[in-house]
């Protein structure tokens, strides 16, 4: 879309609400401006540069002011507010891609429509092509519409996007326009799972940036197309929102866009006070509308009195107190975890030797791995005896003699049985290096047995870890049954670890339960539960979930060593 299509659309949107709401007078202001726009053979872009938007008949001081906004930033106040005012039935319709006020507003009031799944229903049953104006096309563009709209309502992994995630950026970072560039939204909050990815592009040639944005190969079908604001869905329906800033307000627009909204409106409450005003275009003096940072985040969160936050902790649990008093954790540094604690080699159902592992763990530069593989109740697995787990143990010392400056240490993620006794005896739990205590069966005890089962493996002398404490999948299996607070107690004073287990549909413990073992006094261990060489980056998610847990260097088993 071209600038011009682009000012004059955002015009009729506002133009279209105005007529809803009877203000005839504003609306044809402004739809004639949007005609004016359209009719243009100029750029209009240039006509601003110029100073000369005003000179344009119809085009006053106000609706002079938002065209600069939709040049500069993609969008409308006014619009925005205005969408706000609208009946919640209206908003709704309006959220689908082709759906804008004028039609909304038909569907409520003459079919007496108010929400997106009454709209698909209407759609399935063919009441909508009879409409005036309407016809099969359209309704079946509705229902496109209506099918995209819930695939943006489905979350995605965190650890299944980050593929994709560097190669739009690496993508990006090819054009020379590109000046900074960042995954923003709850993506650069870490969260477990995203919605959609915010990206934010610091560009000194917009519409250069803009068109490479467009041109990404994954891109599956392209939504929305201007020069600062598009949205495309990639490969898999997960969609991208791309905002194209100048290099001087991108620190304004990170902070903005990383979120989380609550985390802002705390954050923006703080400015008020202090006599600002915040948004993603900056800091400004709320007297005056004087900019006063838009930079950088730092200069922001320096001058609302407060220290930089990092985005792991930005969820408003306490972090803005914390950093006005200065009393920010130190986090954990994704460079600090020395060696991975959990991972699988093909003795029991990894897909590689040892040797493999530790080739990939060296080429992420840890120091150490320890090897733990399935004990012998997990048939499935291909779990192990005593003898082939002593015969693991003879190769490992094989292995560690040929390296210098790496360790393999010798493992086991041990069932914990229904009688909450483990699979091994003490005399062969007591020749290992780190024993991982998991529950891998009997998910459907109920709270008092789960928890006592869980505690009595805690009090096995020679257990390091609980595995995967709460035995939750993400958006498969509910945690099991469990007294989490009793299990952290009993750890805190067995001095016995809880895992962080970083494989991308666990993510166990999260990151809530991480923080209050952290102040239940329990140390954690991360694990990337590597099935498979490459799976070691794993331990990265696990990371980010100590970091959203206030983690620190100290509260991490295997920072040392
Ligand atoms: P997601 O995509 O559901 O995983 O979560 P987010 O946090 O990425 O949310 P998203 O994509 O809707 O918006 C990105 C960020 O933009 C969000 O974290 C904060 C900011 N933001 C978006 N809409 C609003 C809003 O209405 N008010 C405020 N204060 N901030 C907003
Ligand atoms: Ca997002
Ligand atoms: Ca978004
Ligand atoms: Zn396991």
């Amino acid at each position: 879309m071209s600038s011009n299509a682009e000012v004059a659309s955002i015009l009729y949107e506002i133009a279209e609400i105005l007529t809803i709401k009877n203000d005839r007078f504003r609306s044809r202001a402004y739809q004639q401006a949007a005609q004016r726009i359209t009719s243009l053979t100029e750029d209009v872009k240039k006509i601003r540069e110029n100073g000369t938007l005003e000179d344009i008949p119809g085009i006053g001081k106000s609706i002079s002011a938002t065209i600069i906004e939709i040049l500069d930033y993609g969008q409308s106040t006014i619009l925005e507010e205005l969408k706000e005012s609208l009946p919640k039935g209206v908003q709704e319709l309006m959220e689908l891609e082709g759906i804008g006020p004028r039609i909304a507003m038909k569907f409520v009031t003459e079919l007496k429509i108010v929400n997106i799944d009454q709209l698909e229903q209407a759609a399935k049953e063919g009441k909508i092509r009879d409409l005036r104006g309407f016809g099969e096309k359209k309704e079946a563009n509705i229902l496109q519409s209506i099918k995209d709209y819930k695939n943006r309502q489905t979350r995605f992994l965190l650890g299944s996007i980050l593929p994709v995630v560097d190669e739009m950026v690496l993508w990006m970072k090819g054009s020379s326009s590109v000046n900074k560039i960042e995954v923003a939204g709850s993506f650069r909050r870490k969260k477990e799972t995203v919605g959609d990815l915010d990206l934010l592009v610091a560009s000194n040639n917009v519409d250069e940036s803009s068109e490479r944005f467009i041109s990404m190969p994954p891109i599956e079908r392209i939504v929305s197309h201007g020069p600062t604001r598009s949205t495309v869905y990639l490969k898999g329906h997960l969609q991208v929102d791309c905002r194209i800033i100048k290099p001087e307000a991108y620190g304004a627009a990170l902070q903005y866009f990383t979120g989380s909204k609550e985390h802002n409106v705390k954050l923006r409450t703080i400015g008020v006070k202090l006599g600002y005003k915040l948004n993603e275009y900056g800091l400004f003096n709320r007297e005056n509308d004087e900019l006063v940072a838009s930079e950088t985040e730092e200069e922001i969160y320096n001058l609302l009195g407060m220290d930089w936050i990092p985005p792991e902790l930005r969820e408003n649990r306490g972090e803005i107190e914390a950093a006005l008093e200065r009393r920010l954790p130190h986090l954990i540094g994704y460079n600090e975890v020395k060696g991975d604690l959990h991972l699988h080699t093909n003795w029991s159902d990894g897909t590689a030797s040892i040797f493999e592992m530790v080739e990939a763990a060296k080429s992420y530069g840890l120091k150490y791995i320890a090897i733990c593989d399935h004990s012998k109740s997990l048939a499935i697995a291909h779990g192990l005896d005593e003898d082939r787990l002593s015969k693991q143990g003879k190769e490992i010392d094989k292995i560690n003699k040929k390296l210098d400056d790496f360790k393999v240490l010798k493992g086991i993620e041990c069932d914990i049985k229904a009688d909450g006794n483990l699979d091994f005896p003490k005399s062969v739990l007591k020749d290992l290096d780190f024993v991982v205590a998991s529950i891998h069966s009997g998910f459907k005890n109920d709270e008092k047995t789960m928890t006592e089962r869980i505690i009595s493996a805690i009090h096995n002398d020679h257990v390091s870890t609980i595995g995967h404490p709460t035995g939750r999948i993400i958006q498969k299996r509910s945690p099991y049954q469990l007294n989490l607070e009793k299990v952290m107690e009993a750890a805190a004073q067995q001095k016995v670890g809880l895992e962080i287990n970083g494989f991308p549909d666990r993510l166990d413990l999260d990151d809530i339960s991480t923080r209050k073992a952290k102040e239940l006094g329990v140390k954690l261990s991360i694990g990337s539960d590597a099935h498979a060489p490459s799976q070691i980056n794993f331990l990265k998610l696990g990371i980010s979930v100590a970091r959203r847990g206030w983690l620190e260097y100290n509260d991490v088993i295997n920072t040392k060593f």
